[in-house]
C-alpha cells in the first residue's frame, strides 16, 4: 500500500518537474505494531522472556547474515530463510558476514561460552530495528528457529503465499533445556512405517524441540532392518505384520538417509534391536537361533513374552555381533538399544548372563547400551541406559548399579494408551492417557519418589507402540497432541509448566496443526482456539 502510494507520487512529481531534482522520502514503513511476546504461545515455554512492547517486521529489504566462520550457520540461515520465505512471499537471502549487520536484518552468531545456555540452549535479541539469535552451538540455533517460527502466525507453515504483515513480537529469551534427552520412540515392527512416513515424524516433533528418535526395528511380527549379513532377516522376518499382510524394512541405504535426515533436524536415532524376547520374526528366519533348531512360524497377532533366543548357544551370540557391527557402522549416536522387555520364557538365570554378554558385544561396536529397565537385573556398564517403562524398582536398581534413566512411565508417556473409553486407536493396560494426564507429570519427582536422584536422568521419551496404529495418519492422531506436552516436560523446569496455563497455549496450536495438515485429536480437556 505504502509502496504503491509512493511509485504513484514519483510518476506525478516526475510529471510536474521533468527537469531537476526532487527529494521524496518513501522509506517511511508503518510503525511497528505493538505486540506482547509474554502473550505468544510457544511450546515448550521457553525458560526465561522478557517482552518489549514492539516488533521486528520481516521486509522486502530483510536479510539473515550469518557468521561467516561457521558453515554450519550458513545451513541455518538458509534453513530459516527457506521456511520465512514460500508464506511471506518474500526472497529473503542469506548473506555471510565478519560484522553484526545493521538495522533490518536477521544475524545468527556464535557466541562461544555463553553462560547458561549450554550445548542446546539460544537467546533471541528482538528489537523493533534487528533480530539476533545466538548460541554456543549450532543446535541452539535450530532450536532458536524452532521459537521463530512459533512466534509467527501459524499461516507461516503454509507452502503459498500469504497476507502479512509478517511481525515478531519483540524482548529477550534466553532458553535451554532441563534434560539432555527429550525422545519420541517409533515401533515400525509391528506395522512398518516409510521413510517418508518416518521424516514426517521427524519434522513434527523437531518444531518441538525433541532430540531423539528411538525406532523399535524387531519385534516378533517384524524384522525392519537390512542385515547383510543375515538377508534373511528382512527377507522373511520383514515380510508381514501385525493381522498379516505385507510387512517392510529398510534398507541399510535407506535408513542411513533417515540418519542423515534426523541428523539435520538434530535429532539422534537410537535402533532397538530387542532381545531375548520380542524374538520370533528372527527365529522365523534362521532356525539355529533356536534351542530346538526348528524355524518358527511367523506371528501376526498381539501377545507378548512367548520367545526368546536360544541363550545357549554360541551361534546366537556370533549372530547379535554381526547385527550389532552392521548397525553400529550406520549409527553416528552413541547408543544401541537391545531391549530386554518382557522375556517371560527366558528364565532370569539366563537372561542376566545373556544381557551381560550382550552388552560386551554393544561395548566391542563402541557404542553404550541403552535397553528396557528389566535389563537392570544385569550387571550395568558405565554409561548404560535404563528406560523405564513398567518396573520402578527396576530403574532404581539400575542408578544404585550406576546406570542413568531414561523416563517413559507407561501410564504418563505411553502414547500408544487410548486418550478415553471413546478412543478406537491404541492399548489401555496401562490406562487412559487424556492430554492433562500425559502432561501433568514430572520425571525428577517421580523419580526422587523412588529415592533416585534428578541427576540419574537423562531425559523423557514417549513410546508409541503400533499393534493398532497403522499408518500416518493414525500415528498423528496418538502423538497429536500428547507429544508437544513430552517435549514441554523434557525441556522446561518443573516450575513453568502448569496445566491451566499449557492448556492455553497448547489450545493455540490448532492453527499450526491445521497449516501442517496434523490429524489431531481436539481433545474436550483443550480450549482450541478458533
Ligand atoms: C510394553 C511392551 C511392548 C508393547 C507395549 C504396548 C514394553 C517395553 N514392552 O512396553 O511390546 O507393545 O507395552 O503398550
Amino acid at each position: 500500500m505504502t509502496k504503491h502510494f509512493c511509485s504513484l507520487a514519483i510518476r506525478y512529481a516526475a510529471v510536474l518537474f521533468t527537469a531537476g531534482f526532487l527529494l521524496v522520502s518513501c522509506t517511511n514503513e508503518p510503525p511497528p505494531t505493538p505486540k506482547d511476546l509474554a502473550q505468544e504461545a510457544i511450546i515448550p515455554r521457553p525458560v526465561s522472556l522478557e517482552a518489549t512492547g514492539s516488533s521486528f517486521r520481516l521486509t522486502e529489504k530483510t536479510k539473515i547474515y550469518v557468521q561467516a566462520i561457521y558453515p554450519d550457520l550458513e545451513q541455518l540461515g538458509q534453513e530459516l530463510a527457506d521456511m520465512l520465505n514460500p508464506a511471506t512471499g518474500l526472497e529473503i537471502s542469506v548473506k555471510k558476514t565478519d560484522k553484526v549487520p545493521g538495522a533490518g536484518h536477521i544475524y545468527l552468531a556464535l557466541v562461544g561460552d555463553e553462560a547458561g545456555l549450554g550445548q542446546e540452549g539460544y537467546q533471541l535479541e528482538i528489537t523493533e530495528k534487528q533480530l539476533t539469535l545466538t548460541a554456543n552451538q549450532s543446535a541452539g540455533i535450530f532450536y532458536g528457529i524452532q521459537t521463530l517460527r512459533q512466534l509467527l502466525p501459524a499461516s507461516i507453515e503454509l507452502g503459498e503465499k500469504q497476507e502479512g504483515p509478517w511481525e515478531i513480537a519483540s524482548g529477550t529469551i534466553v532458553d535451554y533445556p532441563s534434560y539432555r534427552h527429550r525422545g519420541a520412540m517409533l515401533d515400525v515392527a509391528r506395522h512398518f512405517f516409510s521413510v517418508e512416513d518416518v521424516k514426517r515424524y521427524i519434522d513434527l516433533i523437531a518444531l518441538y524441540k525433541m532430540n531423539v528418535l528411538h525406532l523399535h526395528l524387531s519385534d516378533d511380527q517384524g524384522w525392519r532392518i537390512e542385515i547383510k549379513s543375515w538377508p534373511r532377516l528382512t527377507e522373511i522376518g520383514g515380510s508381514t505384520k501385525v493381522g498379516g499382510g505385507e510387512g517392510g524394512f529398510y534398507t541399510q541405504e535407506q535408513y542411513k538417509d533417515i540418519v542423515q535426515y534426523a541428523a539435520d533436524h538434530y535429532i539422534t536415532i537410537i535402533p532397538e534391536i530387542d532381545m531375548p524376547g520380542h524374538t520370533n520374526a528372527a527365529l522365523a528366519s534362521y532356525a539355529e537361533l533356536n534351542c530346538d533348531g526348528q524355524a518358527r512360524k511367523l506371528y501376526t497377532g498381539t501377545e507378548v513374552g512367548f520367545s526368546t533366543f536360544c541363550t545357549a548357544k554360541d551361534t546366537v551370540y556370533a549372530f547379535i555381533d554381526d547385527v550389532f557391527r552392521e548397525l553400529a557402522a550406520l549409527t553416528p549416536g552413541p547408543y544401541l538399544h537391545i531391549g530386554g522387555d518382557e522375556s517371560h520364557v527366558t528364565p532370569m538365570e539366563d537372561y542376566i548372563p545373556f544381557i551381560n554378554r550382550v552388552q560386551d558385544i554393544v561395548a566391542a561396536h563402541g557404542k553404550e547400551v541403552a535397553g528396557w529397565d528389566e535389563i537392570a537385573n544385569a550387571e550395568m556398564r558405565p554409561g548404560t541406559a535404563v528406560q523405564l517403562w513398567a518396573g520402578t524398582e527396576n530403574a532404581k536398581m539400575g542408578v544404585e548399579k550406576g546406570a542413568m534413566l531414561i523416563m517413559s512411565p507407561a501410564s504418563k508417556a505411553y502414547i500408544d494408551m487410548k486418550y478415553d473409553s471413546t478412543t478406537e486407536l491404541g492399548l489401555s493396560w496401562a490406562g487412559y492417557i487424556e492430554v492433562d494426564t500425559g502432561y501433568i507429570w514430572d520425571p525428577a519427582a517421580m523419580a526422587a519418589a523412588e529415592g533416585v536422584d534428578k541427576n540419574a536422568i537423562l531425559g523423557v521419551e514417549a513410546p508409541l507402540w503400533t499393534e493398532t496404529v497403522t499408518n500416518i495418519k493414525e500415528l498423528e492422531y496418538m502423538t497429536f497432541p500428547r507429544i508437544p506436552g513430552i517435549a514441554e516436560i523434557g525441556w522446561t523446569p518443573p516450575a513453568l509448566r502448569q496445566w491451566d496455563e499449557y492448556k492455553q497455549r497448547l489450545g493455540r496450536q490448532k492453527a499450526r496443526f491445521e497449516a501442517l495438515g496434523v490429524n489431531y485429536y481436539a481433545s474436550p480437556k483443550v480450549p482450541w482456539a478458533e
